[in-house]
């Protein structure tokens, strides 16, 4: 396993970064560019492992992508267009590229089976087959349908009506995504609003999708047509910077081209509601997805709850909060997070563990954490244990820390960001 010495004891973090861009988008300008008609154009697309991994997914589907100085072009000939691969579609460590993919092939009148690491063999994916199920598609995965390795045999698809369990943007899309190739309308209730970028990108493509509150309703049979899709910055990967600026003292942070879609955008209230001193500049509200540049300068922060609603919103950004709140004075509760423990790790175990290694006052509840605040932070070796969030999570706290810390695993980052150090390093000289 690989280890490396992070940069510690930094006084202040200067520049900018030009955000790289949005990871979730990303994924789905390809997926939307494949079950579209004609040449789609994606420009800022994220070469990050996950949006590689739907890359290739997709050209064992059939489907032509090319990439020129940072441009896709891609080449779809719509859900017809797909062909019965003759290899396992391997995701990666993608749980976006998995969910997503499933919906897609439900419609499909051929065999596939979709695998992936050893992170996403321990996510659950019940909350996909069994909609899909419900939509008549054969699906069958390991425990009953719950775990990867998936088998699917598509074909013709009914649509259902389905209220939501959990608080998922991956479960929507995939229904979503089977319901464009369903006989009639589907509709879906969500219990809190989560990322809405598979709507926003059905209407781009020229579809048709209506919104009633927390009610969505789309109709099967409706035929995409390409489109030029430009990916704005990722504000998952900004909010490493966002909360660097805000806790290292003396710091000035210029992060330009950051995505600002409202479903997404619940680190700017934290931040503001912690008394962090930011500026958003240039907002681009014209296009599909909203975005502009944001200015962070260092201040003193003050604990604060985070729940209910706002928690989709943020959901990603919880580990670099609950390092934040290590900085803020007082008590941070965070709550009604219980997804976390599925994502590419437990992240309520991994954050409270990493960071208690390093002296902070933080313990883990059924649904989220308890932070104290304000602590120094010590040194030690600490893991990303596979998951890129926590790997850059532990590189911001390092920052902060008055003597060495020892990042393993680091090579996870490359999932989300793989130009992180590079961003990093240029704040600190
Ligand atoms: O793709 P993956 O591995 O699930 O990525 C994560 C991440 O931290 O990058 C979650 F681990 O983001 C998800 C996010 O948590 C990406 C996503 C999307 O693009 O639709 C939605 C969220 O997941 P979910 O399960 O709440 O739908």
């Amino acid at each position: 396993m690989t280890a490396i010495k992070l940069k510690s004891q930094i006084n202040r973090l200067n520049g900018e970064v030009v955000i790289p861009g949005d990871k979730s988008i990303s994924h789905r300008s390809v997926m939307f560019g494949a079950i579209a008609h004609g040449e789609t154009t994606v420009t800022n697309f994220l070469p990050g492992e996950d949006c590689l991994s739907t890359i290739s997914c997709f050209r064992k589907l059939g489907v032509q992508i090319e990439e020129e100085n940072g441009k896709l072009r891609i080449f779809g000939n719509g859900f017809e267009g797909l062909k019965e691969p003759s290899e396992v579609l391997d995701v990666g460590n993608s749980g976006t590229t998995i969910r997503l993919l499933m919906g897609i092939l439900a419609g499909r009148p051929f065999f596939s089976t979709l695998a992936g690491d050893q992170s996403i063999a321990k996510r659950p994916m019940t909350r996909v087959t069994g909609p899909l199920k419900k939509m008549g598609t054969f699906i069958d995965a390991r425990e009953n349908g719950a775990y990867t390795p998936i088998a699917i045999r598509g074909g013709n698809l009914r649509p259902i009506h389905y209220q939501l369990p959990v608080a998922s943007a991956q479960v929507k899309s995939s229904i979503l995504l089977a319901g464009l190739q369903a006989n009639g309308e589907t509709t879906i209730v969500e219990p809190s609003e989560t990322r809405d970028h598979t709507e926003r990108m059905i209407q781009q493509f020229g579809g048709e999708i209506y919104k009633d509150n927390r009610t969505i309703t789309v109709k099967g049979g409706q035929k995409l047509q390409s489109a030029t899709v430009h990916v704005p910055g990722d504000i998952s990967s900004a909010a490493f910077f966002l909360v660097a600026g805000a806790v290292v003292p003396g710091s000035e942070i210029l992060l330009k081209n950051v995505g600002l879609n409202p479903t997404r955008t619940g680190i700017l209230e934290v931040l503001k509601n912690m008394g962090a001193n930011i500026e958003i500049l240039h907002q681009d509200t014209d296009s599909f997805e909203p975005s502009g540049d944001i200015i962070i300068k260092s201040s003193s922060l003050t604990g604060t709850v985070v729940e209910g609603d706002l928690i989709p919103k943020l959901i990603d950004e919880i580990p670099i909060i609950a390092l934040m709140a290590t900085q803020a004075e007082g008590k941070t509760v965070i709550k009604d997070a219980e997804e976390l423990k599925v994502k590419e790790t437990n992240r309520i175990d991994t954050v409270v563990n990493e960071l208690k290694k390093l002296g902070a006052s933080i313990e883990a509840t059924a649904d989220g954490m308890i932070i104290y605040g304000q602590t120094r932070l010590t040194g030690g070796t600490v893991s990303s244990h596979g998951d890129h969030r926590i790997g850059m999570m532990l590189a911001i706290a390092a920052l902060l820390s008055d003597d060495e810390v020892i990042l393993e695993n680091p090579e996870s980052i490359s999932v989300s960001y793989p130009n992180f150090f590079e961003h990093l390093n240029n704040l600190t000289n």
